[in-house]
């Protein structure tokens, strides 16, 4: 556990940034990749923890997966050729590897075990086995298949059609994957649109898929086709650039290669609203998954409410937004967020108790929380709960504080932007 004492006088931010790989897109390189006969080249892989699992379990199925900086080649023989694995495919603290797994390996023909570190072991799994054991998926585990370890014996499958309880890409995408050897036509509906880069990747891997109108369909059992997937550098990695330049004092940043996804690009929409002096150049719209650079400056911010269809869009970036509505003048609300309580750690909890302690004026809701903004933020000793985006949260603070900020666990951050710091120092 790396503790870190990060002692900045409120500096003014400065510099350019290209932004690592999309920790979604990259599990997803690597999984279609798998499942695809042939040769798959990646290029600009986020070499972060949790995609390294993904790496590491695909090799226990005896996929050949060889890594060259971000450069990666998948050679694999298919789906119906992997091996069953004499060890357990440790998913390590990836919510996306353990959910979208057990979609693949439901409809495999092989037998194996999932498992993962402390806090998979208390994230929900039932929300993607209750829909993949009406597909036929033989998945025995903890309170019946709560929790992890999860035994999956590879079975055959039939399609169904399945309206989504909760917006969450990684249910949409778990059924989705069982969905490819699956008897029929796989039909999903969303109310809120999540993330979509796996029916993006089906269609760049040669399927034929239906979205329309929140509709996801597609036939099973057809054959996936090996090619170059390029990954964009993380939106939501991005975000944490964003909000120091936003909020630090004669500050700009330039953000090179951020993907622009429309599905991702809540926290733009949410920055505009607030009053961010902002640019946005996109490189190239009809790319399979969009990219720009987004230049930032010291903004005058005003809260917001934020929820609804929004959520979706920028789950992951609400402990940075929490932050951001630190710095902005009058109250922002965030509800319809529930779903915050079931990832890395509690994040309603986390973030408004280490907020907080920096003196910030918030308060948890049942779902979301209510921020108004303060004056000034005081250095404070902060816990991470191991959860990367609450490490990045701290951090990030840090250069808006008068006094040292502390983190007790800087190395979770690793899970999604393992040069976080190297970035952090470059502008400051
Ligand atoms: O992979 P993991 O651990 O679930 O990571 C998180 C994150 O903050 O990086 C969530 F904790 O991202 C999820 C995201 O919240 C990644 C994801 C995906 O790649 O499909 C979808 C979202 O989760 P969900 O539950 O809404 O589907």
């Amino acid at each position: 556990m790396a503790e870190v004492n990060l002692i900045y006088n409120k500096p003014s931010l400065k510099g350019e940034i290209t932004v690592p790989g999309d920790k979604s897109i990259s599990h997803r390189s690597i999984m279609f990749g798998s499942i695809a006969e042939g040769r798959t080249t990646v290029s600009g892989f986020l070499l972060g923890d949790d995609c390294l699992s993904t790496i590491d379990c695909f090799k226990k199925l005896g996929v050949e997966i060889e890594l060259n900086g971000t450069d990666i080649v998948i050679n694999s023989k298919g789906m119906d050729n992997w091996k069953e694995p004499v060890d357990i495919l440790y998913t390590g603290n990836s919510g996306t590897t353990t959910r979208l797994m057990l979609g693949l390996l439901a409809g495999s023909t092989i037998h194996s075990i999932l498992n993962g570190d402390a806090s998979i072991g208390k994230r929900p799994m039932k929300r993607v086995i209750a829909p993949l054991r009406d597909m036929g998926a033989k998945i025995t585990g903890r309170m019946d298949g709560q929790y992890t370890p999860l035994a999956i014996k590879g079975s055959p499958l039939k399609a169904i059609e399945y309206t989504m309880p909760v917006a969450s890409a990684q249910v949409k995408s778990a059924i989705l994957l069982a969905g490819l050897n699956a008897v029929g036509t796989t039909v999903i509906h969303e109310k809120d649109i999540s993330r979509d880069h796996t029916e993006r990747m089906l269609r760049q891997f040669g399927a034929e898929i239906n979205v329309e109108n929140g509709t996801v369909s597609y036939k099973g059992g057809q054959k996936l086709h090996a090619t170059h997937v390029n990954v964009p550098g993380d939106i939501s990695s991005a975000a944490f650039f964003l909000v120091a330049g936003a909020t630090a004092e004669n500050s700009e940043i330039t953000l090179h290669n951020v993907g622009l996804n429309h599905t991702r690009t809540g926290i733009i929409d949410v920055l505009n609203v607030m009053g961010a002096n902002m640019d946005i150049i996109v490189d190239d719209e009809n790319a399979a998954e969009p990219t720009g650079t987004i230049t930032i400056r010291t903004s005058e911010l005003v809260g917001t409410t934020i929820d609804g269809e929004l959520i979706p869009r920028l789950i992951d970036e609400i402990p940075i937004i929490a932050l951001l509505a630190t710095k902005a003048k009058g109250t922002t609300i965030i509800r319809d967020a529930s779903e915050l309580k079931v990832k890395e750690t509690d994040r309603i909890t986390a973030v408004v108790e280490e907020l907080k302690k920096l003196g910030a004026n918030i308060e948890a809701t049942e779902d979301g929380m209510i921020i108004h903004g303060v004056e000034e933020l005081h250095g404070a000793s902060l816990k991470t709960y191991g959860d990367h985006r609450i490490g990045m949260m701290g951090a990030i603070a840090s250069l808006l504080t008068d006094g040292a900020v502390q983190l007790d666990d800087a190395d979770c951050i690793a899970v999604s932007y393992p040069t976080f710091f190297e970035d952090l120092i470059r502008i400051i």
